[in-house]
Formats: structure tokens, C-alpha cells, sequence
């Protein structure tokens, strides 16, 4: 069963202003798909094929550069697609923000180090919020298309929020600006999405 490109659930320019139409275009049309093209090609004809994008993750230290780059991004990218939304809350509720407040020391102080997390990541790479194996939540940032599912992540956990700091996701309207970005993606973050899921993860 070969990796798809996911459909968004809403358009191009329904994040702007803060992300921009052309932006998202190019980021999910060119390059999320070749990420899942890529991906397709490192395991077509190999024994990877059967396993899933779960399963690749946690194995990754075992199977090619191609497979931990490509399958990385596919799965960073599933996740971004879907932890953004027009209309989006400014904060966070239900469980999800109980946990922000009591583990993460409130809603302003885990903004400040997600995107302290994202600022820290030099070159390429993903800020994230996670569910660690304790069940409590946990930031951090991981290189390239790494992610916190990764054998070989020294920030482990099932992410329930990433954040995409590569220059593509943000050249075209913020160009080096990637505190701006960052603020903006603020503005766009599927809260109710996370809280599903943080309820999801946190009860494995
Ligand atoms: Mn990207």
C-alpha cells in the first residue's frame, strides 16, 4: 500500500493572513509530495513496504536515509496539515490546557518555549509538544525530518503538536523573519485537534 498525499481540510488561503496562500500551496503540493514520492521509492520492492509510517519511525535507525528523511517528512507533515485551522482558537482548552497549566507551567510560559524551541533549532527542523511515555507533556525540537517517534531521538514522545521551522514553510511572506512566523503560526493552531490528541495518546 503505497504512502498518499493527504487532502487538506481546507484551502490554500484560509490561514492567511498569517500563512499565506502560495506558501501553503507550494508546501503541500511540491514539497509534502515529494516527500511521499520519495518515500514510495526508498520502499517500494523492499520489505519496509509492509510496514507502516508507525512502525518506520520507530525502527528508523535501521533502514536508510532516504526512509528516515522522506518518511519523517510525510509524517510531520500529516500531522501540520491537521493541527492548523482557519478560525483557530488563541488558546487552548479542555484537558489539553489542564495538562499545559499543571505540567508546563501555563499557557504563556509553554508558548514562550515552544517557540523558544523552534528559535534554538539551527538550520532546518521541528518545535514540537508531546505526550512522553509517562503520559505527561513535554517540548522539544528534533533536526530535518526527524520526530519525536524516532529510535533515534534524543526528545522522545508522540508529538501532538509540530511546528514546521524549515525556511519553506515561511520564506515566501516572513523571508528570515522566523520569530514572526512563529508568532503567526499562534494564530492558526487547531486547539481542539490537539486536545483529541492528547485524550487519544495520553491513554496508552
Ligand atoms: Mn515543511
Amino acid at each position: 500500500m503505497a504512502f498518499e498525499l493527504p487532502k487538506l481540510n481546507y484551502a490554500y488561503n484560509a490561514l492567511e493572513p498569517h500563512i499565506d496562500a502560495r506558501t501553503m500551496e507550494i508546501h503541500h503540493s511540491k514539497h509534502h509530495q515529494a516527500y511521499v514520492a520519495n518515500l514510495n521509492n526508498a520502499v517500494t520492492g523492499t520489505d519496509l513496504e509492509k510496514l507502516s509510517l508507525e512502525q518506520l519511525m520507530a525502527g528508523i535507525s535501521k533502514y536508510p536515509a532516504a526512509v528516515r528523511n522522506n518518511g519523517g517528512g510525510h509524517y510531520n507533515h500529516s500531522l501540520f496539515w491537521e493541527i492548523m485551522t482557519p478560525g483557530a482558537d488563541a488558546r487552548p482548552s479542555g484537558e489539553v490546557a489542564a495538562a499545559i497549566e499543571k505540567e508546563l507551567g501555563g499557557f504563556d510560559k509553554f508558548k514562550a518555549d515552544f517557540i523558544q524551541a523552534g528559535a534554538t533549532r539551527f538550520g532546518s527542523g521541528w518545535a514540537w509538544l508531546c505526550v512522553k511515555a509517562d503520559g505527561t507533556l513535554s517540548v522539544c525540537s528534533t533536526p530535518n525530518q526527524d520526530n519525536p517517534l524516532m529510535d533515534i531521538s534524543d526528545c522522545k514522545g508522540q508529538p501532538i503538536l509540530g511546528m514546521d521551522v524549515w525556511e519553506h514553510a515561511y520564506y515566501l511572506n516572513y523571508q528570515n523573519r522566523r520569530p514572526d512566523y512563529m508568532n503567526a503560526f499562534f494564530n492558526v493552531i487547531n486547539w481542539k485537534k490537539v486536545n483529541e490528541l492528547y485524550l487519544k495518546y495520553k491513554k496508552q
